[in-house]
């Protein structure tokens, strides 16, 4: 009888520890950019604001390379620079070196595509998980 006991204790006990693991596992908080204006798919005149946001990192202006913190990049037309690479700085590659989070764009009438990039004082993109892009049509 009280061997019995026992070995439904054991299986029981064999049988639950893989539920306590799951349960202990958490989603990890993950920041990232954003525009705040416009919106994906938004329709724009020929000159509009654009508000960029970090989550996670702190802006602060270009310069000495800071962990946890960066700069804005918007590219227009184009994509996402690979991590550790520098953002090209040309027409469609602005640094927002200053620290700014606003702009005021002026862009040809049709679609385009609006992407941020964020990266470290020395322009080194973070890469994919800190890069955001949104469509717009200028009108
Ligand atoms: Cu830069």
């Amino acid at each position: 009888m009280k061997f019995s006991n026992l070995a439904l204790t054991a299986l029981l006990l064999a049988a639950f520890p893989l539920a306590t693991q799951a349960s202990a596992h958490e989603g990890v908080a993950r920041g990232g950019v954003s525009f705040a204006e416009p919106l994906d798919g938004a329709a724009v005149p020929g000159e509009f604001k654009v508000v960029m946001q970090a989550e996670g990192m702190a802006v602060q202006p270009a310069g000495e390379i800071v962990d946890g913190t960066g700069h804005h990049h918007l590219i227009v037309d184009g994509d996402c620079i690979a991590e550790g690479a520098a953002v090209p700085k040309d027409d469609t590659h602005m640094h927002f070196g200053k620290g700014q989070i606003e702009t005021t764009l002026k862009l040809a009438p049709g679609e385009h595509t609006l992407t941020l990039q964020f990266a470290n004082g020395k322009h080194q993109s973070y890469g994919k998980d800190w890069c955001h892009t949104i469509h717009v049509t200028v009108e």
